[in-house]
């Protein structure tokens, strides 16, 4: 049996452009529905802001309310959390960024040697927690910490 050869067809636009002009097309097909800021790359509800409700992600930044209010507590001025733009279809657009946040709990990767401790560097942040605020979860969150060494009263 022979393989014939494959034709790939592609239609490759600049790739200094392709990003813009897809945001581009995604407004122009739903103009009711969302909006695109072409500087920061993001599509947005076209009625939003909407108290409680998530920001889209887009183009490597979340923006969502309780979550980027959290962040913003330990990042002087952030207006988004940065989004994991590397790895596969389950760590790129779905985690915090590695390079940005390396141990936070939530990033793609677990950092460091988990074997022979059980309390290691990972940590999980308020603005994780918070993060679901902009689900709708309800959360109260305070601060704790954890050393290794339960405490149980
Ligand atoms: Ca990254
Ligand atoms: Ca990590």
């Amino acid at each position: 049996m022979s393989v014939a050869a494959q034709v790939v067809k592609k239609f490759i636009n600049d790739p200094e452009t392709v990003v813009p002009e897809a945001l581009a097309g995604v407004a122009a097909a739903h103009p009711g529905l969302v909006r695109v800021d072409l500087e920061k790359q993001l599509v947005l509800r076209a009625d939003a802001p909407v108290a409680g409700k998530v920001g889209l992600v887009s183009g490597g930044q979340y923006t969502g309310q309780f979550a980027v209010a959290a962040y913003e507590e330990t990042h002087d001025g952030a207006t988004f959390i940065p989004v994991e733009q590397d790895g596969g279809s389950g760590t790129a657009g779905s985690h915090w960024d590695e390079q940005a946040l390396i141990n936070e709990l939530m990033t793609g990767y677990i950092n460091g040697d988990t074997s022979t401790t059980t309390v290691n560097d990972n940590y999980l942040s308020k603005f994780s927690v918070m993060s679901l605020a902009d689900l709708g979860y309800k959360v109260t969150y305070s601060d704790y910490a954890y050393d290794g060494t339960p405490t149980i009263t």
